[in-house]
């Protein structure tokens, strides 16, 4: 049995099923939100630039998206000059009542992260650009670590390239005390970046952190998930890294569309009765749902781990 069943009827969501014009739906943020399961998906309209929308659902697989979009690129201000180029790849994070969200901001200068907050989903409150250019897929851990926000991201250089950092706040407006914690494996299926995908999942074992590897082909890259453990404590410590993927494209949805061979995920739910469903864009293109069991992702990371650095 694979690790992650998909969904008989996937794609649970495509352009078909939006009310405004749009090219792609894909890489969505998820959260629960009165009993109810919020998405904020990704799409890229034919200027090839990406704005947010929004859908609903009672059970997680059907979803009803809204008549207008969620956000779209800011009008004014800082984040009028920083999201000129548009917005993509949202997570949404619930703490005290509150929901993050953090998403890709483009622009003239970069791919830097802008965190919006919400209570709602309908009143939002644009509240920081919180990391500089080159960075991208920043998520929050849902409970603050020792008096302290908490976050995984991927930023980019030339020495340590593509690999995951965290970093810590006390406003999540300032962030410090950072350090690289992941690094891509060479001559592995994620040799060439690897960056933060779900929210991270607690569980009795850690902080689960559903990631993305990227693997260079002859024709091309393909984006594959895998799963890490963090301590619970201390979620700089990783304690075990699974060797192998959990999801590889292999649908016909997910190895061709707008990108061919790409699963991408943006955020997983976990239910109770110790399963998880998992969310990835695939190809770029539609959005799809999968569901695994906790404890085999946790076993998976304990049992044969590759190195984390
Ligand atoms: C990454 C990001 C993602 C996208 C992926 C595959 O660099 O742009 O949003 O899903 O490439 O194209």
């Amino acid at each position: 049995m694979p690790i992650i069943r998909r969904y008989e009827k996937n794609p649970i969501l495509t352009k078909e099923d939006v009310p405004y014009p749009v090219a792609t739906v894909h890489n969505a943020g998820i959260t629960r939100y009165n009993d109810r399961y919020i998405m904020i998906f990704r799409s890229h309209l034919t200027s090839g630039r990406s704005i947010l929308g929004l859908a609903e659902s009672d059970d997680g697989f059907r979803f009803t998206v809204t008549e207008k979009p969620f956000m779209t690129p800011a009008t004014q201000g800082i984040f009028q000059v920083y999201e000129e180029y548009g917005i993509e790849d949202p997570r949404i994070t619930c703490i005290d009542g509150e929901y993050l969200i953090t998403y890709s901001a483009y622009s003239r200068y970069g791919a830097r992260i802008a965190l919006a907050k919400t209570r709602d989903f309908n009143k939002i409150e644009r509240f920081a650009l919180i990391t500089e250019a080159d960075y991208r897929n920043l998520v929050i851990f849902p409970e603050k670590i020792d008096g302290r926000y908490a976050r995984l991201d991927r930023p980019h250089s030339g020495i340590t390239p593509w690999s995951i950092w965290i970093s810590y706040s006390p406003d999540l407006k300032y962030w410090g005390g950072s350090r690289l914690i992941m690094k891509p494996a060479q001559y592995h299926w994620d040799e060439m970046k690897i960056g933060p995908g779900a929210p991270p999942i607690k569980t009795d074992q850690g902080w689960l952190n559903i990631y993305h590897g990227v693997f260079q082909t002859m024709a091309g890259c393909v984006y594959r998930l895998g799963v890490a453990l963090h301590d619970l404590t201390n979620p700089s410590i990783i304690r075990g890294v699974s060797d192998g993927w959990i999801l590889q494209p292999e649908e016909e949805y997910e190895i061709t569309g707008y990108v061919p061979n790409v699963v991408f995920t943006c955020g997983a739910v976990p239910e109770s009765d110790g399963t998880l469903k998992i969310y990835w864009g695939a190809a770029d293109t539609v959005m799809c749902v999968g569901t695994a069991d906790i404890n085999d992702l946790v076993d998976l990371c304990l049992k044969n781990p590759r190195a984390a650095v």
